[in-house]
């Protein structure tokens, strides 16, 4: 007999309420949850193949482990036992940052990503952490450490209630939304225009979205940072600046007029491409509407001046009074969010308090370049003998404040709330990273150069993945722990809440019991991390110990509940100040360790029942009762109490964002440089609605058709290079050269080719029947890990040089 769950969809950060159809067979059918209170029944194609996606017969069913060299189905015993045994011995020899973490995407989208890996940062007391932030949103993290004090406090588009919106390198017609969830996006811009408001698109290709707008900027990849400094140019020079209810909330306004009176429209017009009245245009529009909000994503983001870009976007939010503003740009409220304190200064935000090894990266919110993870692996430490390296800097680099009570990582990639102890060598030891972490990560084909790190990757000494996919990274891991399916597995978007344009949560519980065999994923990371840790005291203030290999994986949760409790009472701001912690843990609801945890941070959150303090208020009981969800209204202004600066207001010129401007002006004099050669082809990304990063290749309903790795060029390129619809082209640059089949088309500038990413799968050792089938190629093979935003590190993954050339058909083999 079918039966329907309900259950939020965890294929992208829009989250949308499912309708699933389940049979014995599993889930055979989704549909959008009318009801849902968020995304009032949108659904896309890709939520809509939630089946086929969850049932792949490719997906693992139980643990691998390497045995002399290949890859063997195992009992979960014997794998974590793999772990154990390999890991603890490599901390003890070369010291805890000889063990690398990676976090990728979908830890944004589970449970089990929110809650464990904080902790497993802990009990490894590592440093060498790298996330798909730095290919990512690092930029934005940076550039809201500095102006907010709170790497995480990221402002959204109140898309619902603005009159003016300025997009830059978004299309969330095909992406569905980014750091700014919201479902049914392309209904909400609809409806944006349908009231009478204005959208505008700055993106070098004629996307989807640009198409829906009221205006489409074309710009030059890598100067919207020129652009949006001339546009804050104008609102000085024209008397526009008008700070609204943020008067007195914010310093340093008079140093941005001086830092930006260069870049007038008439100075950046040429390189941007776009002309200087156009840019006046926009800077006049955005004052002149009555909300407006300013919104830049991954076009914006991950480039050169990504940081920069990042900044600018929120100058302009400040300077036009809109940020904090209803119709403005936002900071959303979500129901585990554990902001208590009350205004005032904060400790600011800090960057590079420790450093790569290999090539001297700073840190950002506590991660290392992912471009520079092969580095720290396959360079050796000078000066170390082989084989005897020391532990630097491990004694102090015990951890853990971040994250055992929840917050968990935020955004478009995950961030793992890192290590943060007080730092005084600013170094990582003397021993190249010989294990890695990897988790929900397929860097090999997401990061820069892949083939160097696949060679790196096989020779580490140990490697573990908790990934469902034997595909182009867990190929090299020892060991292979496979998560269940998204219907066996519950549901909370503990970090996409708090990106969302509406405050709401809702709650689901595995749609779909265990198979035999499987083990949930937040046992595997609890597990994890009792594999990993040493039983030690896992922090310096002497709390409870994590545990240790094979101890109950619910003496994790426990021991996070308890530090969180143990706070909790001692903070004068928190409901439950001044009470017994054992009777408050006794109190909490749940079937497992995560829902304790979950009922925990609900109750202790902003609309929580604070234990008996708002009888009316979220709990876990109260989420289960409500399967559509609870609506927590529109967003709200949050300052100043947000702020954590040292000044307690928004510090709008941070020195660090000071300090890189010279490259603003640098960028400016290089595009006025006579160049002599033909104008240089830049090459930038673009996504398809029906696929998902590297890891959606592989069901059949949604590859194929236009979902192909094909190269976009101009006509006028296309032409004068001798390239031709349907034929091949040799696409070259730093990092290697590529062949992919050219698609002609006048939707990219020109001077603009564009490639998606996430393909590659011709790689051996995969297991990915479809994907492999018709593998397409990696566009960031092109690159080779140097091209970084200094400032946040993230990989230049848009507006970097490519020559192309024809290939003849013999030539593509
Ligand atoms: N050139 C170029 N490169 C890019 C981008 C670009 O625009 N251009 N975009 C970048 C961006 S924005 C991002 S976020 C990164 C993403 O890069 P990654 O973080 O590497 O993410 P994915 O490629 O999505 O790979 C996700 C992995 O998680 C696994 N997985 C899926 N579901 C689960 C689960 O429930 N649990 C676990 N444990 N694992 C799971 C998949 O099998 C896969 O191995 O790629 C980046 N790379
Ligand atoms: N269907 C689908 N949905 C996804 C994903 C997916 O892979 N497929 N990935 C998910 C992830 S991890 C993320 S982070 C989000 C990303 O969501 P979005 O940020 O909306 O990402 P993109 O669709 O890559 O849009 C980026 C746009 O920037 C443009 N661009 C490139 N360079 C520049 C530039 O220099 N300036 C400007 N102004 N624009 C530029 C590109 O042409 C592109 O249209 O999507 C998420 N949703
Ligand atoms: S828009 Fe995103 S969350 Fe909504 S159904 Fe599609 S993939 Fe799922
Ligand atoms: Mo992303």
């Amino acid at each position: 007999m079918p039966r329907t769950a309900l259950r939020v969809c965890p294929l992208c950060e829009a989250t949308c309420g499912l309708t699933l159809t389940v049979e014995e067979t599993g889930v055979t059918a989704a549909r959008g949850d009318k009801d849902d209170v968020f995304s009032r029944g949108f659904i896309c194609p890709k939520g809509a193949s939630f089946g086929a996606a969850d049932s792949d017969p490719d997906r693992l069913r139980g643990p691998l482990v390497r045995r002399d060299g290949r890859l063997e189905e195992a009992s979960w015993e014997e794998a974590f036992d793999a772990v154990s045994a390999a890991v603890r011995p490599l901390v003890e020899r070369y010291g805890p940052h000889a063990v690398g973490v990676v976090l990728g995407n979908p830890n944004v989208h589970t449970v089990a990503g929110a809650l464990y890996p904080p902790l497993l940062l802990a009990g490894l007391g590592t440093r060498s952490l790298f996330t798909a932030s730095t290919l990512d949103q690092m930029p934005k993290h940076v550039s809201s450490g500095l102006l907010f004090g709170d790497a995480l406090a990221i402002p959204v588009p109140d898309l619902d209630r603005t009159d003016h919106l300025l997009m830059l390198g978004a299309n969330p017609l095909d992406s569905n939304g980014s750091l700014c969830t919201a479902p049914d996006f392309p209904g909400r811009l609809k409806a944006l225009r349908a009231r009478g408001g204005r959208l505008t698109v700055v993106d070098p290709r004629r996307t989807r979205t640009a198409k829906l707008a009221d205006r489409h900027v074309a710009i030059r990849p890598g100067t919207d940072a020129l652009l949006l400094a001339a546009m804050a140019q104008v609102l000085f020079a024209d008397g526009l600046v008008a700070l609204g209810a943020l008067d007195g909330q914010v310093v340093g306004v008079e140093q941005v007029a001086d830092a930006v009176r260069d870049f007038t429209p008439e100075a950046v017009a040429d390189a941007c491409d776009v002309p200087a009245a156009t840019i006046r245009e926009l800077a006049h529009e955005l004052a002149d509407a009555p909300t407006a909000a300013v919104y830049g994503r991954v076009g914006a983001s991950t480039v050169a001046l990504g940081t920069l870009t990042c900044w600018l976007v929120d100058v302009l939010n400040v300077l036009t009074g809109n940020l904090d503003r209803p119709g403005g740009a936002m900071f959303p409220l979500s129901a585990t969010d554990r902001a208590r304190r009350p205004a005032g200064p904060g400790k600011g935000f800090a960057l590079g308090r420790w450093r790569s090894r290999a090539d001297g990266h700073p840190e950002a919110k506590g991660e290392l370049p992912i471009a520079a993870l092969a580095a720290e692996i396959d360079t050796p430490v000078r000066g170390v003998g082989a084989g005897r390296g020391s532990v630097g800097g491990g004694a102090d680099g015990g951890p853990v404040d971040g994250g055992a009570d929840g917050g968990g990582p935020v955004g478009g990639g995950p961030g793992g709330g890192a290590v943060d102890g007080g730092l005084t060598d600013g170094g990582l030891g003397e021993s190249p990273i010989r294990a890695l972490i990897s988790i929900a990560a397929n860097p090999v084909l997401s990061a820069p150069d892949g083939d160097r790190l696949d060679k790196a990757l096989e020779s580490l000494d140990f490697m573990v993945s908790v990934d469902p996919y034997l595909n182009e990274t867990s190929r090299h891991a020892h060991v292979v722990l496979p998560p269940p399916p998204p219907s066996q597995s519950p549901h909370f978007d503990f970090a996409l809440n708090a990106l969302a344009v509406r405050n709401q949560a809702r709650y689901n519980r595995a749609v779909v019991p265990l198979e035999a065999g499987r083990m949930a994923e937040a046992e595997i990371l609890a597990r994890l991390v009792l594999a990993v840790s040493d039983g030690g005291p896992p922090c310096s203030s002497g709390a409870e110990s994590l545990g240790e290999h094979g101890a109950d994986p619910a003496a994790v949760d426990a021991l996070a509940i308890d530090r969180t409790l143990g706070k909790a009472v001692a903070d004068p701001h928190a409901p439950v100040h001044g009470q017994d912690p054992k009777e408050l843990a006794d109190r909490l609801t749940g079937e497992s360790g995560p829902e304790r945890r979950l009922d925990l941070m609900l109750r202790l959150g902003p609309y929580g029942d604070g234990f008996g303090a708002d009888p009316e208020g979220l709990s876990l009981q109260r989420l289960l009762d409500h399967p559509h969800g609870i609506d927590l209204g529109p967003l709200e202004p949050r300052l100043p109490q947000l702020l954590k600066t040292r000044s307690g207001r928004v510090e709008l010129l941070p020195g660090p964002i000071a300090d890189d401007l010279p490259r603003l002006a640098r960028a400016l004099d290089e595009s006025r440089a006579p160049d002599g050669a033909p104008a240089g082809l830049v090459l930038v990304g673009r996504r398809h609605l029906r696929s998902n990063n590297s890891w959606m290749h592989n069901v059949p309903a949604l590859v194929g058709g236009t979902n192909r790795c094909t190269l976009h060029v101009h006509p006028d390129d296309a032409g004068r290079l001798g390239l031709v619809d349907g034929g091949q082209a040799r696409v070259t640059a730093a990092g290697g050269e590529i062949a992919v089949p050219v698609e002609v088309t006048d939707a990219v500038r020109p001077g603009v080719v564009s490639l998606p990413h996430g393909w590659g799968h011709d790689r051996p050792g995969t297991r990915l029947s479809v994907a492999a089938a018709d593998p397409g190629a990696n566009v960031n093979q092109l690159l080779d890990g140097t091209l970084l935003d200094p400032l946040s590190g993230t990989a230049v993954l848009n507006g970097f040089r490519v020559t192309l050339a024809p290939l003849s058909r013999a030539e593509t083999r």
